[in-house]
């Protein structure tokens, strides 16, 4: 009863909670309790992977499941028939610059489901289908971009001042809010497309917010009952969208579907490790900051913890996770894992040096870690063992940058993306 009650306060209070948990955190090496990672090339039956063949029949699908059963639950297999509805392009968009395109999703027989709205930016004057940059956004298409003819998400959004959020609604003087993480201009000159979705299009980002997104909308039995371990949670939910948007990428003569890389920030980037770890059609995976619950090693009690994250965001995972607090040896799983299922695709791990909350040398280690499969492939990652210093980006099938400042996506991370993926998609 009483759990009932504070439910509602917990909704309102998960960010700020967090973030007060961000001061008496702890943030000392010294006190990190000696662990061992579980092996990535061990498999159930205690054989030994020794090939990519192994890797890529036997303990892939392994671990794969075991991110499903202990972290993000198991995305639905089925949702009936998918519908794209191209309600805008517009050729001349950025001074003609590219071509901007709005696509509805929506599922036939989910009608309940008001659907998802993608903005996708083309290069003009490319004569070749353009690989494209697939990512969720914090703010909605109108915020990405400062074009003021985008339509205004009228969807769900966390309360926000400075970003003119009233009333969980989105304003006029929300336009472009979140334009500097998505630098439109250098991604589209470097011939780069770029397609996007507000992430509260797929579910409202809070405790109860699953009652009015997908997940309820796609459960046989409603918002009636609560979540089993093993089932899926919201960042499962907004990875799902993303492969919406490879659904219609393949469909748009226009995109190189065969190029498409997934990116995300924070809990999108969390977002968009599990997004590329489920569908490969992703070629290139990256990670910008996303910490815990993401890249960062559970095992390492630094920055934010399992204990923190699931308690203040419980609806991100399958209740599974939330026993893995206090108590991470016992999981089976760790971050590394996530990373090595991007193998044998080219992934990009990035930190900031001041976002230690989300533990970069975390971030760094289970890239480090997850090297064992891409030896399996021939494929070299790091090429060094220690995290390198700040700017100074390493790497070739994994790569890691520790970039100067905050917990952003800023202009610096973009370009050292763009010249990852542009060197991996020539390949
Ligand atoms: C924080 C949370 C992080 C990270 C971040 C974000 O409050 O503790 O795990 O996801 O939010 O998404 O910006």
């Amino acid at each position: 009863m009483r759990k009932h009650l504070l439910l509602p306060l917990i909704m309102l209070l998960g960010e700020d909670w967090a973030e007060a948990q961000q001061k008496t955190a702890n943030y000392d090496e010294s006190k990190i309790v000696p662990y061992t990672l579980p092996s990535l090339l061990t498999t159930e039956s205690g054989g030994v992977v020794k090939s990519a063949v192994d890797w890529t029949q036997t303990r892939r699908p392994e671990v794969l499941a075991l991110f499903e059963q202990h972290v993000f639950g198991k995305t639905p297999s089925q949702w009936g028939k998918v519908n794209f509805e191209v309600t805008q392009t517009l050729p001349k968009a950025l001074n003609g610059k590219a071509t901007r395109k709005h696509i509805r999703i929506t599922l036939a027989e989910v009608p309940q489901w008001p659907g998802m709205e993608v903005m996708l930016y083309i290069p003009n004057g490319l004569n070749q289908p353009a690989p494209c940059f697939v990512g969720p956004s914090f703010g909605g298409n109108h915020a990405v971009s400062t074009e003021t003819d985008v339509p205004l998400s009228t969807r769900w959004m966390r309360p926000s001042k400075d970003k003119h959020i009233v009333d969980n609604r989105a304003t006029e003087a929300s336009r472009g809010n979140e334009s500097s993480r998505w630098p439109l201009e250098l991604i589209l000159d470097q011939g780069f497309a770029l397609a996007t979705y507000y992430y509260g299009d797929i579910e409202p980002d809070h405790a109860e917010g699953w009652k009015d997104g997908l997940r309820a909308a796609l459960r046989p039995d409603g918002a009636q009952t609560i979540w089993q371990d093993g089932d899926w949670g919201a960042i499962g939910a907004w990875a799902w969208g993303l492969s919406r948007i490879a659904d219609y990428l393949q469909t748009d003569t226009a995109i190189n579907a065969q190029q498409l890389a997934v990116i995300g920030h924070s809990r999108l980037g969390k977002t968009s490790l599990w997004a590329g770890a489920q569908d490969s059609r992703f070629g290139v995976v990256i990670s910008n900051n996303s910490g815990e619950g993401g890249a960062a090693l559970m095992r390492r009690n630094i920055g934010e913890t399992t204990a923190i994250i699931t308690k203040a965001f419980p609806h991100w995972f399958t209740p599974t996770y939330s026993r893995y607090a206090n108590n991470e040896a016992a999981c089976p799983i760790d971050k590394h894992m996530l990373i090595a299922l991007a193998a044998p695709r080219p992934i990009y791990i990035a930190s900031a040096v001041e976002d230690t909350w989300a533990d970069p040398k975390g971030e760094f280690l289970s890239g480090l870690n997850a090297q064992p499969v891409y030896d399996l492939f021939g494929l070299k990652g790091y090429n060094v063992t220690e995290q390198p210093p700040i700017d100074a980006p390493i790497g070739d099938f994994i790569a890691y940058h520790l970039r100067t400042g905050k917990h952003d996506v800023t202009r610096y991370d973009w370009e050292q993306y763009l010249k990852f993926a542009q060197r991996h998609f020539k390949k």
